[in-house]
């Protein structure tokens, strides 16, 4: 039996992903190319197990065996499926698999984008230690990733910072390529941004119900009137300014495109038919307190909480407004950081 270790950070989008594009949605190719900061401290462990077998896949996480009955494990067997259609030898094992989360729980986060990292980098190390791969560049390790969960390619670039995943399907004359061009890679490093705090603002409750990520972007592109119009805004226009701002170091500027690029996919989600309405009360709170500061951006995923990003001088006061809205246990201060690396065992 062979076990690899990695550990992977997970990421948070300025420029969200949301929908597949309808050719290429078995192989999880976006809509539109997406940009995240990776962050510091909030990992996913995973401990690979491998030995000979028929392709049968054990799962825990975080301490707790996962059902082949539940949507979590359909997510590793979806992986392990789509993987196989390009390395056949993927079925000629048996796989074990523990995944841990160590999101502090004032965070409010967990998801899929760190677990399918340190999953899709554990996955390749040990089949080259097998024999099965040569070494994979991280180009294709963030491919292997996508196969898994979409943000989880963002995840994957060693160099972590901020991120871009690539559409990749404009260039594509087949699925391989439109595949192979879907890719995510480091712009900047983490030390480009010394001048930014990355605060997250914890919201729900643990038994709030949502809708999951894959079911709402399928129906917003499925229902929106204006989906590829949004898409075509945020590709051409939205996505390269909040690059530039970021090449000027002008904060104020990415901070402002930020906030606009997390209200234009709420407002797509809620657009969406039945709607789909991820932000409550608070949310809505957070977005008025640091929507008119221009040292401060809020952004908004597939849940009510926050992630604030903020000019460092300014996070203390940044982090005591949020605790204002969410109560003094549930903010957690760090900054942008670095990609995965290995566990030693
Ligand atoms: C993002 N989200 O860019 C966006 C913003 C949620 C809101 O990527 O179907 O779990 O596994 O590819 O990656 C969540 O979607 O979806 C997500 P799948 P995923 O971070």
């Amino acid at each position: 039996m062979l076990t690899v270790g990695v550990e992977s950070p997970t990421n948070i989008a300025l420029i969200k992903y949301w929908g597949k594009h309808p050719k290429y949605e078995h192989l999880l190719v976006p809509t539109k190319s997406s940009v995240s900061f990776t962050i510091a401290g909030l990992h996913a462990k995973t401990l690979l197990k491998v030995e000979s077998g028929k392709g049968e896949i054990e799962f825990h996480l975080n301490g707790k065996k996962i059902k082949e009955t539940q949507s979590e494990f359909d997510y590793v067997r979806n992986f392990f499926d789509n993987i196989s259609r390009s390395y056949k030898f993927t079925k000629d094992y048996r796989y074990e698999i523990s995944s841990q989360n160590d999101f502090p729980t004032a965070s409010g986060f967990a998801s899929s984008a760190a677990g399918f990292s340190a999953l899709a980098v554990a996955f390749a190390k040990a089949m080259t230690k097998l024999g099965n791969l040569p070494h994979l560049n991280e180009r294709q390790l963030s491919v292997l990733a996508r196969l898994g969960s979409g943000s989880a390619a963002r995840s994957v670039p060693s160099r972590g910072g901020l991120v871009i995943w690539h559409r990749g399907f404009d260039n594509a004359r087949s699925e391989a390529e439109a595949s192979d061009l879907s890719y995510a890679e480091t712009l900047y490093e983490p030390s480009y941004f010394s001048d930014l705090s990355v605060i997250y603002a914890k919201v729900e409750s643990e038994q709030e119900k949502k809708t999951k990520s894959r079911a709402g972007m399928k129906e917003s592109v499925r229902s929106v009137y204006d989906y590829w119009q949004w898409v075509d805004y945020e590709e051409k226009v939205l996505l390269p300014a909040i690059l530039a701002a970021v090449r000027e170091k002008s904060w104020g500027e990415m901070f402002r495109l930020t906030k606009q690029a997390s209200n234009n996919f709420h407002a797509v989600c809620w657009r969406t038919d039945p709607p789909i309405i991820y932000l409550n009360d608070k949310s809505t709170e957070i977005m008025s307190t640091i929507q008119p500061l221009g040292y401060a951006a809020y952004t908004f995923d597939a849940g009510p909480n926050a992630v604030v990003f903020a000019l460092r001088r300014n996070s203390e006061e940044v982090e005591e407004r949020l605790k204002a809205i969410v109560g003094k246990g549930n903010t957690y201060r760090t900054e942008v950081g670095g990609g995965p690396k290995g566990v030693e065992l």
